[in-house]
């Protein structure tokens, strides 16, 4: 009997070390057996079966990766089932066997997530497989990148390129900052002058036709990535007061900036003018991002020129309000007025000063060192937040204390301090249950093109990717991670993806 129990431990325990897992994020449930599948078998597979039409651009995806070297000579199958009841729309199932690999779905998010499982699979396996059955459910329903073409414009293109790289490690929300001082990148087709002026660089216009968004937006949706949109407001605004000088409160000539800060010039709460405009925009923009999320931005808006301007304080008079926080209140509540009118609900960069936020808003907690604050205040009052703290998701700070920094007052976020990164920050659940996702941001003050806006992505995405996909106790160490990135960082490279070698992990 003891010998017996001795045998199955040994048994298990080879079978359990015989393959580590690769996969990021990692998967929650993996169970090995003791067949092996050539890697080739995947690679030149041509035998698909799909329950339904909706899996053909998933194919058209899985193919992608298979670099056309299907053979009709191979009977290996890959088959898509789906399930009529399942848990969550983003969990899979994978049977990987030796005559046919089986993805189990309930939504067409489910099944993304296991074809990405069994892509990563394929790239990073070198010789076999074995065979497997993989359960998967993530942790967060949101998890998002943040890109800035404000700062610096990236082509529908190279947007198309980051979206096929965020998905291959299960993010499923493109946040896209499409308005700062440096830019304004959409088209607004009731206001042409926008663009005219506030999308120049160089000489050049450089922003998104509506028409390019679509495409990029049903570009992502085939990829289970959905884009975001962001119109940052009151502050960061040059980019439309270059054309609607008007609407400051100090009117001045103004020229978009090629610099980083935060700007004085805001837009003027007290001017009628300002309310019609905005309204024009977002009543088209919200049509245009099919989107529940629109992004209304509200960060860093210095008060200053409204407390100083002579129609802010009419208009904080005729309101009854006693503070200008309050007044911002009020304005983003009015804004958010074309979105509740369309059923989409306001994020918001949450500041602690302001007094409230319309009654259905996300907030993200970015402020470094206010994360636990927020989420205490917010979480009681059941607030939908979104964790983006300064501490692990500034994408821009530099990976490591020998790196060049983009300024001198960023923080090193290095590989290792985002495996670190706990969405709830270790408090009670009474407070954290509203908690949506994560949000790793690329702000592009100093990211002038995308390969350096994937080299600040990668490789801290890949835990980044695990504090929204995995629970804390089942993340990917940083001693796992030395044995698995290399093989992550191989197949970066043959799929074209920038990322800075993080050899100190290795010194
Ligand atoms: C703060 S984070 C900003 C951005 C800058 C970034 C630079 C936030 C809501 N606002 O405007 O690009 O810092 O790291």
């Amino acid at each position: 009997m003891q010998i017996f129990g001795i045998l199955i431990l040994l048994f298990w325990s080879y079978s359990a070390m015989a393959q580590q897992n690769v996969v990021v994020p990692k998967p929650q449930w993996v169970t090995y057996h003791s067949g092996r599948i050539p890697v080739s078998k995947l690679l030149t597979c041509s035998q698909f079966k799909l329950d339904e039409e909706e899996i053909a651009p998933l194919l058209r995806i899985f193919k992608s990766y298979q670099n056309n070297a299907s053979n009709s000579q191979n009977k290996y199958a890959l088959v898509w089932e789906k399930m009529k009841t399942w848990e969550n729309d983003e969990a899979y199932e994978i049977l990987l066997g030796t005559q046919r690999t089986v993805i189990k779905y309930g939504t067409y998010a489910g099944a993304v997530n296991g074809t990405m499982t069994l892509i990563q699979l394929m790239l990073l396996h070198d010789e076999a497989l074995q065979t497997q059955v993989i359960k998967d459910v993530p942790r967060y329903g949101f998890r998002a990148l943040m890109v800035d073409p404000a700062r610096h414009f990236l082509t529908v293109e190279e947007l198309k390129k980051m979206v096929r790289a965020m998905a291959l490690y299960k993010y499923n929300a493109l946040h896209l900052h499409l308005n700062d001082d440096q830019g304004w990148r959409i088209e607004v087709k009731s206001h042409p002058e926008i663009v005219e002026k506030g999308s120049v660089v160089n000489g050049e216009k450089k922003y998104y036709t509506q028409a390019e968004m679509k495409e990029l937006i049903a570009y992502a949706a085939d990829y289970h990535v959905e884009i975001i949109p962001e119109i940052d407001l009151p502050g960061h605004t040059t980019g439309l007061l270059v054309s609607h000088p008007e609407l400051a409160c100090k009117p001045a000539d103004f020229k978009l900036w090629t610099d980083a800060g935060v700007s004085e010039d805001i837009l003027c709460a007290g001017n009628e003018d300002t309310y019609t405009i905005l309204k024009d925009i977002l009543e088209e923009l919200v049509v245009l991002f099919p989107s529940e999320k629109f992004h209304l931005g509200g960060d860093e808006a210095p008060l200053k020129r409204w407390e100083n301007c002579v129609k802010c304080g009419e208009k904080l008079k005729a309101l009854h309000l006693k503070t200008y926080q309050e007044l911002f209140s009020y304005f983003l509540n009015c804004n958010n007025e074309v979105l509740a009118k369309h059923q989409k609900q306001p994020m918001f960069w949450y500041e602690l000063d302001i007094p409230s936020y319309p009654k259905n808003a996300i907030c993200y907690y970015w402020r470094m060192g206010k994360s636990v604050e927020v989420i205490q205040k917010l979480g009681k009052m059941g607030v939908p937040m979104v964790g983006s703290s300064g501490e692990f998701s500034y994408f821009d700070y530099p990976q490591y204390a020998k790196d060049k920094s983009n300024a001198s007052w960023m923080p090193v976020t290095s590989f290792e301090q985002v495996t670190k990164y706990d969405p709830n920050w270790q408090q009670p659940t009474s407070q954290t249950q509203t908690i949506l996702g994560v949000e790793a941001t690329l702000w592009g003050e100093y990211l002038p093109h995308i390969q350096e806006v994937l080299y600040m992505t990668f490789p801290r995405a890949l835990p980044f990717s695990e504090a929204g996909w995995c629970t804390e106790n089942s993340k990917t160490t940083l001693q796992q991670y030395k044995n698995i990135l290399p093989l992550h960082l191989k197949m970066l490279t043959q799929l074209g993806i920038h990322y800075r070698n993080p050899y100190e992990l290795y010194e």
